[in-house]
């Protein structure tokens, strides 16, 4: 059976249910994913350094060859990455993307200029920029705190810092024409308890305050900020000064963004129950795709139950329109261009999926107090013949992302 009379036998099933395919793959495909710019490169970034840039809580493992050495191989690998990965995207890239040729520019002191590259290659592709300032891979990261920093001249650094990092994204929202999202993500914590978790805290509302609140040379319409919690990482086992609490009270008291990353929880929570909650009071959460095994692990993201919860639960509550959804994670052990595919394929495999599901009768069985038949329906949803439906627009990409995958891994062998 070719895919296109298995897609009318797929079409037909979902119209039973009361779904329409075409506009499910439609809508799929219209929703921005915001890929991460460091599974190309893992993490590194392209800045003209000092020797001996460290520190900062996260690490990606493996040495599969073919890393991006540079702005223009990294470029290379988004190219082949939208070639063969359908649907809108954009790229958020993070501030130690910076090239600034033979020169040394410290973080407090880069500008758009720096990232003209990234702008022409932005307005080139049309695929809108987002930004994270770099706040690790640093000398004064390398206490393990920047923002929230009891040395003055070290947190007046990262305000900086964070100051420049806005006013680039502004300048990338009027490259594009349309907002630039900054998320400011910090790995300020400690490895043991603790005697003073106050002051770290009171200092990041100061500079944070200073950064982005008081800061009014910064057009917020264009550089719309969020902020991102974390329970721990590495070297911050105990204590990490923007917890989930912190922030989400934060961004609400500041009328800022607030990011739910997938792995910065518990193990045994996920953020498909949390949307529901924090978006009573929140205008809208960016979403950090990710996939943790046992801890913060960003291994590259799958079709997995998780992912489809996720999505699910933002169809559930018509929510699209309230979340900016973006990738994070990094496996250096594999083809980086691989990495890329399997994950925001899975990603776009999973916003199908949710516009697929039969949210009216799921509700309408819970009005009635019929649990079973509202659980029955959920789980038949997972054999109805989804993959014909994924395939019918997906095949020709797929056949060609399996074939660019297989040049991709050749060529960056070359690379080490
Ligand atoms: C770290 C955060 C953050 C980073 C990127 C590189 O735990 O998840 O989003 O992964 O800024
Ligand atoms: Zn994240």
């Amino acid at each position: 059976m070719s895919s296109d009379q298995a897609y009318k036998l797929a079409k037909n099933d979902y119209a039973e249910l009361g779904l329409d395919t075409d506009s499910a793959i439609k809508a799929a495909l219209k929703i921005p994913i915001s890929l991460h710019c460091w599974q190309a490169d893992d993490v590194g970034g392209f800045e003209t350094k000092e020797a001996g840039l460290a520190g900062g809580g996260i690490m990606a493992t493996g040495n599969y060859p073919g890393r991006a050495r540079t702005g223009d191989e990294a470029r290379q690998d988004y190219d082949k990455v939208l070639e063969i990965v359908p649907g809108k995207l954009r790229l958020n890239i993070h501030a130690c993307y910076a090239e600034t040729g033979t020169k040394v520019v410290d973080r407090d002191r880069i500008a758009p200029e720096h990232f003209a590259n990234w702008m022409a290659w932005s307005r080139k592709r049309r695929v809108a920029l987002d930004f994270n300032p770099t706040f690790f891979a640093h000398p004064k990261a390398n206490a393990g705190f920047t923002l929230s920093s009891t040395d003055p001249a070290t947190r007046k650094f990262w305000v900086k810092h964070c100051i420049a990092s806005r006013k680039i994204a502004e300048a990338m929202a009027k490259n594009q024409g349309s907002p630039c999202l900054v998320n400011h993500w910090i790995p300020d914590g400690a490895k043991d308890f603790p005697a003073d978790r106050w002051t770290y805290r009171e200092l990041l509302t100061q500079s944070l305050d200073a950064a982005i609140v008081k800061e009014k040379s910064v057009n917020k319409k264009l550089c719309v900020d969020y902020v991102e919690s974390k329970l721990f990482g590495i070297g911050s086992e105990e204590f990490v000064v923007g917890s989930a609490e912190y922030y989400g009270s934060y961004a609400i008291s500041r009328g800022i963004g607030y990011t739910l990353d997938m792995g910065h929880w518990h193990p045994t929570e996920t953020i498909t129950d949390k949307i529901s909650a924090f978006l009573q009071f929140h205008k809208k959460l960016l979403l950090h795709v990710s996939r943790p095994i046992r801890w913060d692990s960003d291994h590259v993201v799958i079709f997995n139950d998780d992912l489809r919860a996720l999505f699910l639960e933002i169809a559930r509550g018509n929510a699209w329109d309230r979340v900016a959804i973006a990738t994070d994670y990094f496996d250096a052990s594999i083809n980086r261009i691989a990495a890329y595919a399997i994950g925001l394929r899975a990603t776009r495999k999973a916003i199908l999926y949710a516009l697929l599901d039969p949210s009216a009768q799921l509700k309408e069985l819970e009005a009635a107090g019929n649990n079973a038949a509202r659980l029955a329906l959920m789980d038949e949803m997972k054999t109805m013949p989804f993959g014909a439906v994924w395939d019918i627009k997906q095949v020709a990409q797929r056949k060609r992302s399996l074939a660019a995958t297989r040049h991709a891994h050749n060529e960056r062998r070359t690379r080490r």
